[in-house]
């Protein structure tokens, strides 16, 4: 069985002490490949190699070249988005059509829209009457990645991209249960001619290649995604050293539906933004707060449409739902489904579904939906990142505010509703980095993106993105 390796100063590497990995298709139990297992010492070649990347033409690259090679990628990624799709399918166990619509182009978008960035990118410049002020943007330097699982090359692109763009050298770690895309964008990247040791790769496990990454004492930023205590961890490491540090965490998302609310409308958007990429969105909206008047009928209708969703085989572009990610964070979501009966809730589906070989090894869960709980209760304020909503009635606006902001987290809301006002008021007063009205997930890469509370620190995002991967710095000349 082939490894796959490292991808350090423009070529594959095996790890330093010859360790690996299995990787696992969750849909079938199988093995894709193995993975070399990196620590330390892989950790500082990467390094390594990236500062050397800095010192050569990388390091005196313009804006207008960057963004060539920014493009040259995301034609790269185009060319080969079908492969990518079946690649992130297999990895992540979610359907392909889903990977072919939303996680490839994303990424394919994410290299275009940083390529345009920078071309547009300007500083600042401030005239005193006896002096003048101009900003300096420069390269932070060497800057960390670290991503989830999630939606791998998705993020990772997010990442990357703006990093590229600003003229770092990155050394990223992908996530231990998804790496074959980053593998992928590693040669995408390097025939798109981007100078050797400017992007390197370290695979492995969070605590070894993570944890190296996050402490090397030349990785002058990080930016994570991923689940709240690991955040917490990276967050630890990092400030002794006072890197740059962005953290896109955890979320328990509202999804805030009034009596008001173009009903079919708000109905898809539930159903999607609590069960998309089988829930495990850090955006998901997993609590679905509804207005009383219309609480049964909603929870009936969302029963109804979650029950003629097909989860099965990710290949089969008939599925709506793949499998989640391992059988081990099954596990950790239908304890979930339990402790919600255990707390006096009703736990509509939820099951697993009986699928014919080779699936019936697969991770699946079909969507499941809680109601009869306080939206207090640890089902519905602790992050289960998988297919399962808690439903809540509500009478007034300030009793969905109050729960909505009841939760530790801060990423997101969707609030469904025909009076502009409300929405207004509403959306300033919800404690959410993103809030979107009668829609969910309407992504704009020039927003700032990010998380309040325990959701994380920092905000990326068009120029935002542009700012964390930047130093700026102010020259102030006197005049005569
Ligand atoms: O994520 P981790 P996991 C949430 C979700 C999920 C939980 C745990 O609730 O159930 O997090 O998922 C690397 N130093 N989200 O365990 O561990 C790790 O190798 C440095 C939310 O998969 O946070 C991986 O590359 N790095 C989320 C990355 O961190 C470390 C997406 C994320 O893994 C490390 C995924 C360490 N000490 C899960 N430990 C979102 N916000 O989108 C781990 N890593």
């Amino acid at each position: 069985m082939s490894t796959l390796a490292h991808w350090i100063g423009g070529r594959p590497q095996p790890a330093a002490d010859g360790r690996s990995f299995e990787d696992l298709d969750p849909a079938t139990g199988s093995v894709i490949t193995r993975v070399a297992r990196g620590g330390p010492a892989d950790v500082a070649a990467a390094v390594e190699a990236a500062g050397r990347a800095l010192a050569g033409p990388w390091g005196r690259s313009g804006a207008a070249e960057r963004a060539e090679v920014l493009d040259r990628v995301a034609d790269g990624i185009q060319a080969r988005l079908d492969e990518l799709a079946a690649l992130e399918s297999r990895d992540t166990g979610k359907p392909v059509s889903l990977a072919r619509r939303v996680d490839i182009p994303r990424a394919i978008a994410n290299f275009r829209f940083f390529a345009g960035a920078i071309r547009h990118a300007e500083t600042g410049f401030h005239p005193m009457a006896d002096a003048i002020n101009y900003t300096l943007r420069q390269p932070v330097g060497v800057v960390g990645l670290i991503t989830p699982w999630n939606l791998p090359l998705y993020l990772l692109s997010w990442k990357a991209a703006p990093a590229l763009a600003a003229g770092n050298a990155v050394v990223a770690k992908p996530s231990e249960l998804t790496p074959v895309s980053a593998g992928a964008l590693a040669e995408i990247l390097a025939e798109a001619g981007l100078p050797e040791g400017a992007f390197n790769l370290v695979h492995g496990y969070g605590a070894e290649a993570g944890q190296a990454l996050v402490e090397h004492p030349e990785v002058r930023a990080i930016s994570f995604t991923g689940g709240t205590a690991t955040g917490r961890a990276v967050a630890a490491a990092a400030a002794p050293q006072f890197k740059k540090l962005s953290l896109e965490l955890g979320g328990k998302n509202a999804t805030i539906v009034f009596a008001d609310a173009d009903y079919g409308a708000a109905l898809e958007g539930a159903l999607r933004a609590g069960f998309a990429n089988q829930g495990q969105i850090c955006l998901c909206g997993s609590r679905l707060l509804i207005e009383r008047p219309i609480y049964r009928r909603l929870v009936d209708d969302l029963s109804r449409r979650m029950r003629a969703l097909v989860v099965g085989d990710p290949r089969d572009p008939a599925s709506d739902m793949g499998s989640l990610i391992a059988p081990a964070h099954r596990e950790k979501v239908e304890a979930y489904l339990r402790l919600a009966r255990e707390e006096g809730g009703q736990v509509i589906g939820g099951e697993r579904p009986e699928l014919p070989m080779p699936y019936d090894r697969g991770a699946f869960l079909r969507p499941a939906l809680i109601t009869g709980l306080p939206p207090g209760c640890r089902t519905a304020t602790e992050e289960i990142f998988g297919p399962v909503l808690t439903a809540h009635p509500f009478d007034t606006e300030e009793e969905a505010l109050a729960i909505a902001n009841g939760v530790r987290y801060g990423l997101a809301a969707s609030i469904w509703t025909r009076d502009l006002s409300r929405a207004h008021r509403l959306a300033a007063r919800v404690e959410a980095g993103v809030v979107w009205v009668n829609t969910w997930l309407h992504r704009d890469l020039r927003t700032p993106f990010g998380g309040l509370k325990d959701s994380g620190v920092g905000r990326e995002g068009g120029r935002w993105s542009l700012d964390f991967f930047s130093e700026t710095r102010n020259v102030c000349i006197k005049l005569d």
